[in-house]
């Protein structure tokens, strides 16, 4: 037997696990995450009854029982609430996850990987935005979720990944990558770590209003980038997806890699550093739907600190990308061999601009913030004009 046979045959021993409602699958490759491994789960027989199946990253999630009970419990708290919201469908706006045979919400197949699987939702997806509409859908779909999460017991949930947004142990590792230099990559890079080292005092703001309990911990989705949404065919907010990160953090880093990703011309990773502007249209469109969900909760410090998280966010990206190149490129999955470096530099261009734009953008979130609570839930065509 060849290998792809034996895997192919290995996957379909995976999906005949889950309690799914026929025999017969087809898949292939999905998405476009870098953490875990995607397919497409299509019935050989046709019909709309799809599924999307992961291997979860396990070096990355150490407790899988605990990451899968996590995801459990907040989408049915989410669903939950829905179920009260006249004209809500829970089933299309929350991810739902198939049970195994063994009535478990992931199976372990023989060589120790974790799987999971979740009714395909059939809409819209996007890595890099097109127009204000989706911006102000996604604004919305995330200040939603942090709502319907705000009377969640954060106690409930472990912590998947500790430190995640933690810039000073961020850095920390940073520093031991450059030290340990186990690719022999540090002499390559000393204009990115320059560039880091230059702004790692003034990143630790967040922390710290943290730290001095001027900003409440809530819990936050922690991996906001606009490919975590999924939009109705109308370009509607349906769902948010991609909860393995869903934990106690500060609005303001799910506000910040939220816009890291909206308010870019071009992807993440692009090599030609002329294309990556600033779209502000899309930034204020993105604030007013999350304003419009999220807006009666936020405290003003919180409002205050939203412009730092635009800023925090894409330096920890950096400094995640960088590490990651350092280490010898461990941790997301990598298209070619420099694609870390690739990304550190497109991120290190995107913070660039935000820093020269910073009191611009920050005024335009205190006039949204400003707006009284009538004139925010206007009609939606009238909120983007
Ligand atoms: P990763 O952690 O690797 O980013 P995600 O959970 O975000 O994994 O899934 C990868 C991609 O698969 C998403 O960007 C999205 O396009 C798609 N996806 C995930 N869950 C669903 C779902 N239930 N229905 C349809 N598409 C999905
Ligand atoms: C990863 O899983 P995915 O691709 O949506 C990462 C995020 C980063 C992002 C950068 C668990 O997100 O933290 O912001 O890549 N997720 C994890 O694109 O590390
Ligand atoms: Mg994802």
């Amino acid at each position: 037997m060849d290998q792809n046979t034996t895997i192919s045959n290995q996957i379909n021993t995976v999906i005949a696990s889950f309690c799914t409602d026929d025999e017969s699958y087809d898949f292939e490759l999905f998405g476009s995450g870098h953490i875990n491994t995607t397919f497409f789960v299509k019935r050989k027989c046709g019909g709309n009854k799809d599924y999307l199946l992961q291997r979860i990253n396990h070096q990355i999630f150490k407790d899988v029982p605990g990451l899968m009970n996590n995801i459990k419990l907040v989408t049915e708290h989410l669903k939950n609430k829905l179920a009260s919201v006249p004209g809500a469908n829970p089933d299309l706006e929350v991810l739902t996850l198939i049970p195994t045979k063994e009535n478990r919400f992931y199976e372990i197949d023989q060589n120790g990987n974790f799987w999971r699987m979740y009714d395909f939702l059939h809409s819209n997806r996007y890595d890099v935005l097109e127009t204000e509409q989706q911006a102000y859908e996604g604004g919305k779909a995330f200040g939603k979720f942090q709502a319907m999460l705000s009377d969640m017991d954060a106690d409930l949930l472990i912590e998947t990944i500790p430190n995640f947004h933690n810039i000073e142990m961020r850095l920390k590792r940073f520093n031991e990558a450059i030290i340990n230099d186990v690719a022999g990559r540090v002499k390559e890079v000393s204009p990115e770590i320059a560039f880091l080292q230059e702004r790692s005092e003034a990143m630790l703001k967040i922390l710290g209003l943290g730290e001095g309990s001027i900003l409440p911990v809530r819990i936050i989705h922690n991996d906001t980038k606009f490919n975590n949404i999924l939009l109705d065919k109308a370009d509607k907010a349906q769902c948010v997806i991609d909860l393995d990160t869903v934990m106690p953090g500060y609005v303001a880093y799910d506000f910040g890699d939220a816009i890291r990703t909206i308010i870019n011309t071009a992807a993440e990773d692009e090599a030609d550093l002329s294309k990556i502007q600033l779209n502000i249209p899309l930034f204020a469109a993105y604030t007013k739907g999350y304003f419009k969900e999220a807006g009666f909760f936020l405290s003003d410090r919180e409002i205050d600190s939203l412009l730092k998280g635009v800023l925090l966010i894409p330096y920890e990206q950096i400094v995640r990308f960088l590490t990651d190149y350092l280490e010898g490129d461990t941790y997301y999955k990598i298209h070619f061999p420099l694609h870390n470096l690739q990304r550190t530099r497109a991120q290190i261009e995107l913070l660039t601009k935000l820093e020269h734009h910073y009191k611009e953008l920050d005024e335009i979130v205190q006039g949204i913030a400003a707006l009284p609570s009538n004139e925010n839930f206007l009609e939606e065509k009238n909120e983007l004009t």
